[in-house]
């Protein structure tokens, strides 16, 4: 029989690709078959995700991978789908979409994150879900929906998996990212669902990653080339969880920083940490695959350089990111900084304006990119410090993965400023866990418990630039 081949259906705030890739003795390949922009528009007064021309982009990327497959003599033996978390769409129970899913950087929340903590207080929802405080959780989110009556949220790889497949699930990882799931059991905080007025059955069930979600629907099939058996199974469907999944770490002593137009910096643990003092140091508990805790929180990223590349292209001509960075890398150390991790600089429009009236001067393009990296490396070094004092968990390198893990300069400075050596790439760790996922529930990697089999492979795949700090000295306890 033809060898198994996994498509990844992976998809970021800002780009999303379709990756194949086969797992042998000598590590995983991956080949890209399909890329595409995304961003969140104005779209019917409210900043939204455009669900169907996604899901075009999705059935345009399975075409072109079933036929990279069949010219390859392969099977595609499963889809996985992963994407930012948080955001949902409103189905009801004939299937119809009740409106485009809303951003999280839409401004709607302003108002029910303190409708929802006149319910249920800040330290509750803490020690129950673990989560951070972002104002854009899925919990406040549905605190601005009208009416919840007659439909059911699904999350958007869900919500993808359910128009492929027609099931609908709630993939366990990114279940977590919504403010209604138990930190210490990772089921369903039912009586959090009650006492905020949510139905029991918003949500569809629970799956973890690895199982099968269900196979193509017959109009699927038809589009895509593929078979109707082709299964659709559910992976770290958070794309934090199936990058930090795929991170090439060799030993336990390792931070990671997934840098896409989010920047999530913390570490791995076996459980969650419901302190005070990590709440009031605005620490999340994310869920990964087979159950570890990512204890991160998560500051700016990207999205703030992305924002700026994107006002001055409206401008005029703009040098290349390569161009820009390398400019930016020949400014003396030391400039103006900003908090990268301020909510100041959640919303679109007008990024370099606010960076400059925060910053200070900032005279150039190249000081505004200067700021931002400094900024960023600034606020990983102290959130790794953080999660180290929290955690009691020693940290002796840094892997940075995701689109970021290209960009020389901040991996330079993230390493000069914690004294740490910082392992770079590899850039498609989402694409990559994903796939891994799958292969193993597919048998071609030892079982779990625990992601060694995963992390081995990863490493075997991973192509990564070290980048050696200034000066030396891990981050401990002490801090
Ligand atoms: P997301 O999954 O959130 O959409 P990605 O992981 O795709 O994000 O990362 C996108 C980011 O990667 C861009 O915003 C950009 O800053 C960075 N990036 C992409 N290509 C390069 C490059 N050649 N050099 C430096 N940085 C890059
Ligand atoms: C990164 C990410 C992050 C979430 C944010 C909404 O893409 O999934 O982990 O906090 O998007």
């Amino acid at each position: 029989p033809p060898a198994p081949v996994f498509a990844a259906i992976d998809i970021g705030a800002s780009s999303g690709r379709v990756i194949l890739g086969s797992v042998s003795e000598d590590g995983p390949r991956l080949t890209t078959v399909h890329r595409f922009p995304n961003g969140a528009q104005f779209l019917g007064g409210a900043l939204r995700w455009d669900i169907d021309a996604l899901f075009a982009e999705v059935v345009a990327g399975l075409r072109l991978a079933a036929s990279a497959a069949a010219g390859s003599g392969l099977r595609i033996a499963g889809i996985g789908i992963d994407t930012w978390a948080v955001d949902y769409g409103l189905v009801d129970a004939d299937g119809i979409l009740w409106h485009l899913p809303f951003s999280y950087r839409d401004a709607r929340t302003r108002t029910t994150v303190d409708v929802v903590h006149r319910t249920v207080p800040p330290e509750a929802l803490y020690d129950r879900t673990g989560l951070q405080f972002l104002p854009f959780t899925t919990v406040y989110q549905l605190a601005a929906e009208r009416s919840l009556d007659g439909v059911q949220a699904l999350l958007i790889p869900d919500l993808l998996a359910y128009r492929l497949t027609g099931e609908r699930r709630t993939e366990a990882t990114n279940a977590s990212t919504t403010g209604l799931l138990d930190a210490r059991t990772g089921t369903w905080a039912e009586d959090l669902l009650d006492a905020l007025g949510l139905p029991g059955d918003l949500f569809p069930p629970l799956v973890e990653p690895g199982a099968v979600i269900g196979q193509l629907l017959p109009e699927v099939a038809l589009a895509t080339g593929l078979p109707e058996e082709t299964a659709v199974v559910a992976v770290g469907s958070h794309d934090t969880a199936s990058a930090v999944a795929a991170v090439p770490a060799t030993g336990p002593g390792f931070a990671y920083i997934s840098s896409g137009t989010w920047s999530l910096v913390g570490v791995e643990l076996d459980a969650p940490i419901l302190t005070a003092a990590s709440r009031a140091a605005n620490f999340t508990n994310e869920r990964g695959v087979d159950g570890t805790i990512r204890y991160l929180r998560n500051t700016g990223g990207l999205w703030l350089l992305q924002e700026c590349l994107r006002e001055w292209a409206v401008e005029g001509p703009v040098p290349d990111l390569p161009t820009l960075l390398s400019a930016a890398a020949t400014l003396p150390a030391g400039g103006p900084m900003i908090d990268a991790e301020s909510t100041d600089f959640l919303a679109p429009d007008g990024m370099p304006g606010r960076i400059r009236r925060a910053a200070g001067d900032l005279p150039t393009r190249e000081s505004v990119v200067r700021c931002i990296m400094d900024s960023l490396a600034d606020a990983y070094a102290r959130t790794l410090r953080d999660a180290a004092r929290l955690s009691g968990h020693t940290i002796d390198v840094i892997h940075v993965v995701g689109g970021g893990s290209q960009n020389a300069l901040l991996c330079q400075l993230t390493a000069d400023r914690t004294g740490l050596p910082v392992l770079a790439g590899p850039v498609e760790a989402t694409a990559l866990g994903n796939i891994l996922v799958q292969a193993r529930a597919a048998g071609l990697l030892e079982a779990g418990p625990g992601l060694g089999s995963i992390r081995r492979a990863a490493h075997a795949a991973a192509d990564t630039v070290r980048y050696e700090p200034a000066r030396n000295g891990a981050l401990t306890t002490a801090g």
